[in-house]
């Protein structure tokens, strides 16, 4: 080598060594672990007061992140309310606009693929048996939904594109078995390409179970009933003799309400268990630095609140969801009372993340709020039911409209997070009531929602509980 060619690469060297010190490798974009509960109320987490559920490790994220205390469910078209929310929170879509199946309409976790995520689903899926393989490039353990014992429905593995071995070992849990595989993706995933990882446990759904121990210490320890506790429902909302109001004979007894209660706790504690397991894992992996960790549910449920048990009206209990995110981005230890939609959630992800919206998203990012730019989101929350509840919220009122009853409940949310005191018929609180319908119908409007607001043959407000019937 001569004297100018060694010169020459010792010139490259030190230009590649002042290179590689001043030009950082490009930024791997944020992970995501989306922890998704099924039927789980907003106030059942220990960190925002209430004392009668332990949630350690749901309590740390609240610490190290920001949680929303105006979240909320859209509502549903059926039933099921599980289907909509989720195909909601998946397309980023209203609910007039989503397809419950997903059959061909495009999702997020498909936009964060196509961005060079890796992504992964493990637990409950409920929109369609198809989809679900193109949604995620892998799986593991996925329960479809629907009532069956997830064990039975099935299992299966994507990469080995075979269903799992249908046996359950002694006295485990799918939330274990959601939770390991969940870890298992975690601690496979390399620190250069970023993952999006859904973990959607089917709990506390009913039948509310978790091992013994958690059983024994609620049943010990049984939660009082709710502040609007009623026996019975004071009228017909159209939807009285669902399943989920099956879960309890009429009238409600305080002793089965807080059975009920106590079931819940042991199932959201021994889930919150769990999630410490795969928050563990993510530190383990080396991920937790860069990873937005994301706490929320499909909504709420009643539970003996207003004399109902089900999720399959409007009330608070039962569309307000819980929702805690943390990481990096996110402002520590602050509580927003910003009003969003599960759908605004994967819209904010993208925005974090550098994500191409899945088209046809509408939910609005709430980025500004995560990082502290912001106060607010929205103005105003539609909620709906069937054809039978409509409701709209804003800063501090609440209307929940019944049209095929023709009646009306209005609330002072502000004074009333109850929801006990219906004003509607207070002649001074007129102008709230018309000033809230035509948001409403605006509302309506935007969304595409045509459902009549009354109806010209109102059918009996009166729910007979000892009358048979579906
Ligand atoms: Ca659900």
């Amino acid at each position: 080598m001569g004297r100018s060619e060694t010169h020459y690469c010792m010139y490259r060297f030190v230009l590649l060594l002042l290179i590689s010190q001043v030009l950082p490798a490009a930024a791997v974009p944020p992970n995501i672990l989306f922890l998704f509960s099924d039927d789980q109320r907003a106030d059942t987490i220990a960190a925002l007061g209430n004392v009668h559920v332990r949630t350690p490790s749901i309590d740390k994220l609240v610490a190290r992140g920001t949680t929303f205390t105006r979240a909320y469910c859209m509502g549903s078209t059926q039933g099921a309310v599980c289907v909509p929310s989720r195909a909601m929170l998946m397309s980023g879509r209203t609910l007039w606009r989503i397809e419950e199946q997903l059959g061909r309409q495009p999702t997020w976790p498909e936009a964060f693929s196509a961005s060079g995520y890796s992504t992964f689903i493990t637990g409950k899926w409920h929109n369609g048996r198809e989809s679900v393989r193109r949604i995620f490039q892998q799986g593991r353990a996925i329960f479809l939904g629907g009532m069956t014992d997830p064990y039975s429905a099935l299992l299966q593995d994507f990469s080995a594109a075979r269903a799992l071995e249908n046996k359950r070992p002694a006295g485990e849990h799918c939330v274990k078995l959601f939770a390991d595989s969940a870890i298992g993706f975690l601690k496979a995933q390399p620190k250069e390409k970023p993952f999006l990882c859904y973990v959607s446990f089917n709990a506390p759904h009913d039948p509310k179970v978790a091992p013994k121990p958690f059983h024994e210490h609620w049943n010990a320890h049984k939660p009082p009933v709710p502040a609007n506790f009623l026996p019975v429902h004071p009228f017909s909302n159209g939807e009285m003799r669902v399943r989920d109001e099956k879960l309890a004979p009429w009238p409600r007894t305080p002793e089965i309400v807080q059975q009920h209660l106590a079931d819940y706790s042991a199932a959201i504690e021994y889930m919150d268990q769990q999630i410490g397991r795969i928050l563990d894992g993510l530190k383990e992996a080396g991920h937790a630095d860069n990873t937005i960790v994301v706490f929320t549910s499909d909504h709420g449920l009643a539970i003996g609140s207003h004399g109902l048990f089900g999720k399959q009206n409007l009330y608070d209990h039962s569309m307000r969801v819980p929702l805690v995110m943390a990481g990096p981005g996110v402002r520590e230890g602050m509580k927003s009372d910003a009003m969003c939609y599960l759908l605004d959630i994967f819209p904010t992800l993208g925005e974090k993340c550098g994500i191409a919206p899945a088209q046809g998203s509408e939910g609005k990012s709430f980025n500004a709020v995560l990082a502290g730019r912001a106060e607010g989101h929205r103005t105003r929350v539609l909620t709906a039911y069937r054809q039978v509840q409509r409701a709209i919220r804003d800063d501090r009122w609440k209307l929940i409209l019944y049209p095929k009853i023709n009646r009306m409940q209005l609330f002072d949310l502000k004074s009333d997070p109850w929801e006990m005191k219906d004003l509607a018929a207070d002649p001074a609180r007129t102008a709230e009531v018309k000033r809230l319908t035509t948001l409403m119908e605006e509302e309506q409007a935007l969304h595409g929602d045509r459902c009549a607001l009354s109806s010209p043959n109102p059918e009996p407000a009166e729910f007979d509980y000892q009358k048979g019937g579906d």
